[in-house]
């Protein structure tokens, strides 16, 4: 068989200047190459992730240049000294080596190359280790942690009375156009904390503190994602980054510190309202966790999830409210002011005010809540409500799936079981949780 391929010496070219005027203009963003999605790191929207592609931009260049050198003469050398008659006498061509002045030429140049990149790298990585000392009164602090597999957020300037800081899960809110001091810490294994368009990525090792600093420029919404293998549901531990203008952050920040919100049982007797229904449809694991709606704009949805439902069923809040307890949901979650306690699991407070659910795996939409509450494995692989926390310690708080502490192992049975019925109780109650 024999492959013919002609390429036209022209076809060739108009792509490549094609390709090499997307790329020096800067306009490949949007166009050539598919770098412009929400976690893209070339459409950057903050001082840090500027810096560090610049420093990815300084080593492309300086490398491309080499590159184009070294092609260059080789393309040139292997043209011009080709064999063009065949001839079986033909003395050897000169032979040479060890020519000094080449040697130290490309000794120097090398040297050279290493000092252009060396300089701008080491100057970022200055830049990005820490707030800088003239903006460090103006930032704020918050304490990220890492957990298998999802995020836990502290604020540790906004304290609550008998509660200490501020706690929120998955949804990191910052105020826009201040530095975000961050700290980094993990209660379990390695993860990384990186936020694409606004900087990253450092690690969250055990027994260590390590930190890093971002700043949004202006509000908007951000996503967010573990960069470090950390186990079975590494790839779907996401997170989101919500910057809001100060007034907004602070009204937010305001409303995160009250109590859970209590929605007043009806008294019986009272003609129960009929709730808007929603359609569980069985969906493929793999399905999109978001709708074409959200995707448009992810701000506009967070800012009306922020407000309770019009058509809430205050009876059907009631009884969620009743089996949150039944369930044993209470011992990994917290709703500061209800019934809940328990710290293992994301809190869930203002569960209600947030866009996603299972750590930035899936909108926070009702039919995905009740998927979730029902058989959360199907739609995150291992995670620890379902398997349980602590397994392999002697603390053992107990998942969906029952665990024999004596024989250390899955009975094979489920331990919480949710039905239908009981799913739509919770996910209303959690969904008034604003
Ligand atoms: C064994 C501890 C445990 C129990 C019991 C438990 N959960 Fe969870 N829950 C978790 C953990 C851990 C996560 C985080 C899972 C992840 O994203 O990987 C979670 C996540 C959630 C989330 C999503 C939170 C977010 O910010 O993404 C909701 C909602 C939730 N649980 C509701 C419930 C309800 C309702 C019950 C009772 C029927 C319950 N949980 C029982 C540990 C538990
Ligand atoms: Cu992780």
């Amino acid at each position: 068989m024999r492959l013919r391929f002609v390429p036209s010496a022209r076809r060739i070219t108009a792509s490549l200047s094609l390709l090499a005027i997307a790329v020096l203009t800067g306009g490949w963003s949007n166009s050539v190459l598919p770098v412009s999605g929400p976690q893209s790191t070339f459409d950057t929207q903050g001082p840090v992730a500027r810096a560090q592609l610049d420093v990815f931009y300084v080593t492309v260049w300086v490398t491309l240049a080499i590159f184009v050198i070294v092609a260059g003469v080789l393309a040139y050398a292997t043209f011009k000294f080709r064999v063009k008659d065949i001839d079986p006498n033909r003395p050897m061509p000169p032979q040479g080596h060890g020519n000094p002045l080449v040697e130290l030429g490309l000794i120097a140049a090398s040297i050279g190359a290493l000092v252009i990149i060396a300089v701008p790298t080491l100057r970022a990585i200055w830049y990005t280790y820490d707030v800088p000392e003239e903006h460090r009164a103006n930032a704020y602090e918050v304490n990220a942690i890492g957990l298998q597999w999802w995020f836990k957020f502290e604020y540790p300037l906004e304290q609550i009375e008998g509660a200490g800081p501020l706690v929120t899960g998955n949804e990191l809110v910052i105020p826009a156009g201040r530095p975000v001091r961050i700290n980094l810490r993990t209660t379990d294994v390695i993860h990384s904390f990186w936020v694409p368009k606004l900087g990253g990525k450092v690690d969250m090792i055990p027994n260590r503190g390590n930190h890093m600093w971002l700043q949004a420029d202006n509000p908007g919404y951000f996503w967010g994602q573990c960069a470090e293998f950390c186990g079975e549901s590494h790839a779907v531990m996401r997170f989101r980054v919500i910057a809001l203008g100060a007034e907004d952050f602070a009204a937010w920040v305001e409303a995160q510190k009250q109590p859970a919100r209590s929605v007043e049982a009806p008294a019986p007797g009272t003609p129960v309202a009929t709730f808007a229904s929603y359609d569980m449809t069985r969906k493929k694991r793999n399905a999109p966790g978001y709708s074409a709606e959200f995707d448009r704009d992810p701000m506009a949805a967070w800012t009306a999830f922020q407000f309770p439902d019009k058509d809430e069923d205050a009876a059907l809040i009631a009884r969620g409210r009743e089996l949150f307890r039944e369930k044993a949901c209470v011992t990994c979650h917290a709703v500061r002011g209800h019934e809940g306690m328990g710290v293992t699991g994301p809190d869930l407070t203002h569960f209600g005010s947030r866009t996603t659910l299972a750590a930035g795996l899936l909108e926070n939409t009702k039919e995905h809540l009740h998927r979730w509450i029902v058989h959360p494995n199907d739609v995150k692989p291992g995670n620890k409500m379902w398997m349980g926390i602590g397994t392999h310690t002697n603390v053992t708080m107990t998942g969906y799936l029952a665990w024999d502490g004596e024989t250390k192992s899955y009975t094979g049975k489920r331990h919480i079981e949710v039905n239908d019925e009981e799913a739509r109780a919770l996910v209303e109650y959690l969904h008034s949780l604003k």
